[in-house]
């Protein structure tokens, strides 16, 4: 999560060669080399998924297996009725995440327990206005929201989502389940809850006749469809630097840093607007035209594009261009609002985050669009933007001053082959 305003330096370990080789033999050379490679193999394996339908790694490359789905589907009859058991001391529960006590319990969970970045300096803090609109978008499934309690205290200790989506997958669009929102209790990990809370969500998927997912990480499982960095442009860049998100960089004081980052206060584009509910149907129709030339990418529709991009107060904001001429609308850039606790600052507490949705770009520039989006996210107030390198993102990253992030998001398919790994900029999906 953490992003670097400058390069960090490679440290390569090298092997201490000051004691020659030449004199041992060959063999025991062998032997370590199967040393390595046995441990290597050992901490690569993966007693989950290696027994869940989707892409192995000894599976890479072999261009011979057919693209699509794994397995096929198996008559709703055979789907496993019960729930999966849980140890003892626990008991499924569907949370109602209309409920302000319930949505105030997985919001607790998540605040304490959820994403950290790699040095444990900042976690997600999805606001309970965000989750609500994260799990409630059309057609959802109250049974996929599920969580954890311990049955003596019913405290909530754990917690998976899922919601339905249309993903076209080239020519195929495929009815999904998105899975998010993994959480155990800090205190409950690597007792193996994982692997029976993904089982449990996905038995619950397939009662809907639904049997493929998508779902992000920042671990590597087997195995990504694709693999995307995430960018960052200080906004705020003092307060980053204070916090320890970004440093100051070489040659560089705090002043020129502000210089550096400073945005106009006015956005450039002509009819440059924020998106209203009657332009519902003209954005569908750019969004759905623009999304084509992605090889995954969802297929929205008007219910969709109401629910998942139209502007909702600190959660989703939307701007579009519309034509002063023709009044036709051209183009169109959103982020969603995602906050992360600060852990160990004396001074702030929360560090304000946009993160890029969907743009699409005809008319203006995409350059320009973007630029116009950090302009409106300074003034609301966020600290830093952030964005992947999917779609065409890459076209600005650079230009506008984003920096590379220490942090890999890699997405995946459940019971869905592709034949080749996809190069990020071939992704036309974000999830939350
Ligand atoms: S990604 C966000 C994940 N959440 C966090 O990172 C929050 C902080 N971490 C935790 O809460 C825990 O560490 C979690 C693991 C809960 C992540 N995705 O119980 P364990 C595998 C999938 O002993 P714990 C998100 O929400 C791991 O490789 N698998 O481990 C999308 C190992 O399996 P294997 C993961 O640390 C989630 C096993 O779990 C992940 O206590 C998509 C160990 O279990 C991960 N992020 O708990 C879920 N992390 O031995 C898949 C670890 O095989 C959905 N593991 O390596 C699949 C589609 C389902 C629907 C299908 C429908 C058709």
């Amino acid at each position: 999560m953490a992003g670097d305003s400058e390069p960090n330096e490679n440290h390569v370990t090298s092997v201490d060669n000051s004691e020659s080789l030449e004199n041992k033999s060959e063999v025991s050379i062998d032997a370590l080399a199967r040393k390595v490679q046995e441990s290597l193999s050992l901490a690569k394996r993966h007693k989950f998924w290696e027994t869940q339908p989707v892409g192995q790694f000894n599976e890479l490359g072999d261009t011979s297996l057919p693209e699509g789905p794994i397995e096929q589907p198996t008559p709703l009859s055979e789907v496993k009725q019960e729930p999966y058991n849980l140890p003892s001391p626990y008991e499924w529960i569907t949370c109602d995440i209309d409920s302000e006590e319930v949505c105030a319990e997985v919001y607790n969970l998540l605040t304490n327990n959820y994403v950290e970045d790699d040095e444990n300096m900042f976690r997600f803090n999805y606001s309970k206005e965000f989750l609500r609109w994260a799990l409630r978008p059309p057609g959802y499934f109250r049974s996929w929201h599920i969580g954890v309690r311990v049955k003596s205290s019913k405290k909530l200790v754990a917690f998976i989502t899922g919601i339905p989506a249309r993903i076209r997958v080239r020519d195929t669009v495929v009815l999904m389940a998105e899975v998010n929102f993994l959480c155990v209790l800090k205190k409950l990990r690597s007792k193996r809850l994982a692997p029976v809370m993904i089982k449990e969500v996905t038995r619950r998927v397939h009662l809907e006749n639904i049997w493929q997912a998508a779902y992000t990480a920042g671990v590597v499982l087997p195995t990504p469809v694709t693999t995307c960095q995430y960018w960052h442009r200080s906004l705020n860049p003092k307060k980053l630097i204070d916090v320890g998100f970004s440093r100051l960089g070489a040659r560089m004081t705090m002043s020129r840093t502000i210089k550096l980052y400073k945005l106009s206060d006015q956005t450039a584009t002509p009819g440059f607007r924020k998106m209203e509910p009657h332009d519902v149907p003209a954005v569908t129709r750019l969004l759905r035209n623009y999304l084509q030339q992605f090889a995954v990418a969802p297929d929205f529709g008007v219910d969709d594009v109401e629910h998942w991009l139209l502007p909702k107060e600190d959660v989703v904001e939307s701007y579009l261009v519309e034509s002063p001429e023709t009044h036709e609308i051209t183009d169109f850039c959103s982020f969603y609002s995602l906050h992360s606790s600060i852990l160990g600052s004396q001074n702030h507490s929360v560090l304000k985050a946009a993160y890029s949705y969907y743009n699409v770009s005809t008319k203006t520039p995409l350059l320009q669009l973007m630029s116009d989006a950090l302009i409106v996210a300074k003034k609301k107030d966020f600290d830093v933007f952030n964005a992947l390198d999917v779609m065409h993102n890459e076209t600005f990253l650079k230009e506008l001053k984003f920096g590379p992030g220490d942090g890999k998001l890699h997405y995946y398919l459940y019971n869905y082959r592709l034949k080749h790994v996809l190069r990020s900029s071939e992704l036309g999906l974000v999830l939350l």
